[in-house]
């Protein structure tokens, strides 16, 4: 759903300069630095950037999913490591106290989240639970007015830039499974809770992975979203539902920008007398791109409308995330392929979104994890 359509699309154009004018200027500067410059940080708090997701009741641009999903194609065609400074604040990280929150929780923390004073980041991935969510081990248990945390959260994203964490921690042991599991808005400065370094990883310069350490943590019981136990694995997944779209529409985006540098490649290169781009060879590569990139876009925005229009759609979501996570990764090859030898080399572009995009096929849900969710989805739909 676009709410007004003049207005977004001043927004959309204020991104899409953004994105041409500081970003894509600014990707090289990133990967020496691994650190997004502070005053294109600066920059996109101050554009709102941080919060738009959150409700504009609580001082966020309050962006449909379907306008969201536009937003994040436009960030998409510059390195992804600036949406990643700003991805958890309006996935991840914020989304659990969006949807599960109490009026307090929600009062008290959403509108730091939105002006961007606070980064918001997700822990749920152990050392010995990843795809397996419901496996957590993070005990939180109730002592008094608190509950006291003990355990790893591994690969969290902006852990060290963050103020809270939306963490997932186990307040009943008797229950192994997912029943067992709460959500808590843990504050980064609670006493036993400690950072690790950055994980040195293949892609994504400038978009930094951390262990969170919690020894002995109190965290008040005020913090539990939603004020019920038990309740935290679906919060999570509920979460990652929209996530899903976040990163699906990020796949979109950076495909979009791959197909451009591919074209221009194609069309400055010559080889055998002409532009590389007059080979019929070439232009195969150059359709199955642009095919599946134009797939991807039309089946994310389809999804975020069925969204907003109250269908969260379990085995559709999962369907773009995995046709779109898997499409860049194959968008990606071909463009390396169409550079030849220039593609390997890193003072092009394409070499590094090579690696940058193969995460995507990962984070959030392996595609493993999302064609098993569509088959159950169908197959559930069916036997209702
Ligand atoms: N929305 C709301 N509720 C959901 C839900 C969703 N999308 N998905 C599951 N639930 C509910 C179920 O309805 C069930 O509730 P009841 O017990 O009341 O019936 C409960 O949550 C448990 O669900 P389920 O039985 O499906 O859990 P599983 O342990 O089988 O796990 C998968 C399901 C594998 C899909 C889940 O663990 C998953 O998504 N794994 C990937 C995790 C991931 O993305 N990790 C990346 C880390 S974040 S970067």
């Amino acid at each position: 759903m676009i709410r007004d359509q003049e207005v977004f699309n001043q927004l959309r154009d204020t991104i899409r300069r953004f994105v041409n004018e500081r970003l894509i200027p600014a990707e090289e500067r990133v990967v020496e630095d691994n650190a997004v410059p502070a005053e294109i940080l600066k920059e996109m708090r101050e554009m709102g950037l941080y919060g738009m997701t959150v409700p504009e009741e609580y001082g966020g641009l309050g962006l449909t999913t379907e306008e969201e999903a536009y937003i994040i194609m436009e960030l998409g065609r510059a390195s992804p490591a600036f949406r990643s400074k700003i991805g958890t604040n309006n996935g991840i990280g914020s989304q659990g106290i969006v949807i599960d929150g109490t009026p307090e929780q929600k009062a008290r923390f959403l509108p730091k989240v939105a002006a961007g004073e606070y980064v918001a980041s997700f822990a749920l991935t152990e050392p010995d639970a990843g795809s397996d969510a419901a496996s957590i081990r993070t005990t939180a248990i109730l002592d008094g007015d608190d509950y006291v945390v003990n355990g790893t959260k591994r690969y969290i994203t902006n852990a060290a830039d963050a103020s809270i964490f939306t963490l997932m921690a186990r307040t009943d042991p008797s229950n192994k499974g997912a029943g067992g599991v709460s959500a808590f808005i843990v504050e980064k400065n609670s006493p036993g809770l400690t950072v690790g370094k950055p994980n040195r990883k293949m892609g994504q310069a400038g978009a930094n992975v951390y262990d969170v350490i919690f020894e002995d943590c109190r965290v008040p019981a005020a913090n539990l979203i939603g004020g019920v136990p038990g309740q935290g694995f679906k919060t999570a997944m509920k979460t990652l539902d929209r996530g899903r779209l976040h990163i699906s529409a990020l796949c979109v985006g950076v495909s979009q920008r791959l197909v451009e540098e591919s074209v221009r490649y194609a069309i400055d290169r010559k080889q055998f007398g002409q532009a590389i781009a007059d080979f019929q060879l070439i232009q195969a590569m150059l359709a199955d791109s642009r095919t599946e990139s134009y797939a991807a876009q039309c089946m994310v925005l389809d999804a975020a409308r069925n969204y907003d229009a109250g269908n969260r759609n379990v085995g559709d979501i999962a369907a773009c995330k995995y046709f779109a996570s898997e499409m860049v990764g194959r968008v990606a090859d071909r463009a390396v392929q169409i550079h030849g030898g220039a593609g390997y080399m890193s003072e092009y572009a394409v070499e590094r979104f090579y690696r940058d995009v193969r995460i995507f096929r990962i984070y959030e849900g392996t595609s493993q994890i999302q064609q098993l969710l569509i088959a159950r989805n169908l197959i559930k739909e069916f036997r209702k």
